[in-house]
């Protein structure tokens, strides 16, 4: 499962027993049950690392380029030293990616997705959003392309400690090499014709693969 002993609450073990003992055991259930520790995730006190393998949770304290997998763009409203957890997990054909995030700016929205490239030193080095039908037309604002079932979104919206959690299951799964980042934009995404997709300035990014 890739999880860190240290997360795995007795009581997802149990669920996750409960589960494998009345379905008979897929590997389904098993890969469900790991993804049920995320809820463990917020409250983790993380370190800085680098790249993670598939299935395993990234971990890192926003900071300036090149000292993290977390880079903010923006100290006043993601604080240098707040905090991410990002787990990326596939479940059959699909994938589901949570977030999580502590001590950003409290009782606000962020729009957040799965862009192309990884980090940079500009915001932009990130690329446009991963798409699983690329849109033929940049940037794309078509929503039918740029919406949440061709694209990971991960928007939130923080409590009033800067907490915030968000998931996205999608039945599809990364191209080789693509999907390597999760940028965090300044208000949540919009939908509308020629909008769709858009969120406003990039505020953070973090490194996911
Ligand atoms: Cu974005």
């Amino acid at each position: 499962m890739g999880l860190k002993p240290g997360k795995t609450t007795l009581a997802a073990v149990g669920a996750a027993a409960l589960v494998l003992a009345l379905t008979g055991c897929g590997e389904k259930e098993r890969r469900g049950a790991s993804s049920g520790d995320m809820t463990e995730i917020a409250p983790a006190s993380p370190t800085t690392t680098g790249s993670f393998p598939a299935g395993e949770p990234v971990v890192a304290q926003f900071n300036e380029f090149e000292d993290s997998a977390a880079i903010t763009y923006n100290q006043t409203v993601v604080p240098k030293g707040s905090n991410v957890e990002v787990l990326v997990q596939s479940q059959g054909s699909g994938t589901t990616v949570r977030l999580a995030v502590e001590g950003l700016e409290a009782n606000r929205d962020y729009g957040a997705h799965v862009h192309v490239n990884a980090c940079g030193a500009e915001p932009e080095q990130a690329g446009p959003h991963y798409q699983n039908r690329k849109d033929p037309k940049t940037p794309s604002v078509n929503p039918e392309y740029a919406n949440p079932e061709n694209e990971i979104w991960l928007d939130l919206s923080t409590d009033d400690r800067g907490n915030a959690e968000a998931e996205s299951t999608v039945d599809w799964q990364f191209r080789e090499g693509e999907g390597q980042s999760i940028v965090i934009h300044d208000m949540h995404t919009k939908t509308g014709e020629g909008e769709a997709g858009t969120a406003g300035d990039r505020l953070a990014c973090v490194n996911i693969r």
